[in-house]
């Protein structure tokens, strides 16, 4: 009996974690979502075996807009781990660790971390960021924001200002 009763509760445990461990919906591999409105038109997210890329697709693009991109790695902590800042027209690539939205952040070396632009068949921004630099986390979400010097100045929120897409599950 006592044997039995054990048993039982290592199932009941098991079904917890478990249920906890699938609690995001999420999508595998490479998603890409769209923006509404303008100048970010698209985020693509592609969570590989080794690195997650993201790419802010920017129909305005220009070189002295500044991005934000922030990760979510970990469901169970509200808000985001990491924030890249990529500013085109400068050397500015910066990985940081935050405690939410309104961190300032603090930069780390991440070896394999990079920044891309592109503007002449695409007008894009991307970053590469190596898993195991963010706790090679079992799935990711993202937002970016676009901080255009415009008269007046736009931000642009992708999805929304504070807001994630989806979870991408590697
Ligand atoms: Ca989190």
């Amino acid at each position: 009996m006592p044997r039995r009763f054990v048993r039982t509760a290592a199932t009941a445990v098991l079904a917890l974690l478990g249920g906890l461990l699938t609690a995001p919906a999420a999508q595998a591999d490479i998603q890409t979502f769209p923006d509404v409105g303008g100048h970010i038109t698209d985020v693509r997210v592609s969570h590989g075996p080794s690195t997650v890329g993201i790419t802010a697709y920017d129909a305005d693009f220009h070189h002295d807009t500044y991005y934000k991109f922030w990760i979510d790695t970990n469901y169970s902590n509200p808000g985001p781990e990491y924030k890249a800042e990529i500013y085109p027209g400068s050397d500015v690539l910066y990985l940081k660790r935050v405690a939410n939205f309104a961190s300032g952040g603090i930069k780390f070396d991440c070896e394999g971390f990079q920044g891309f632009t592109e503007t002449v068949h695409d007008s894009y921004v991307k970053i590469i960021v190596p898993r195991s630099c963010i706790s090679v986390p079992p799935s990711v979400r993202v937002a970016v924001v676009g901080y255009y010097n415009e008269n007046p100045d736009v931000v642009d929120w992708a999805p929304g200002e504070q807001r994630f897409y989806p979870w991408v599950n590697r």
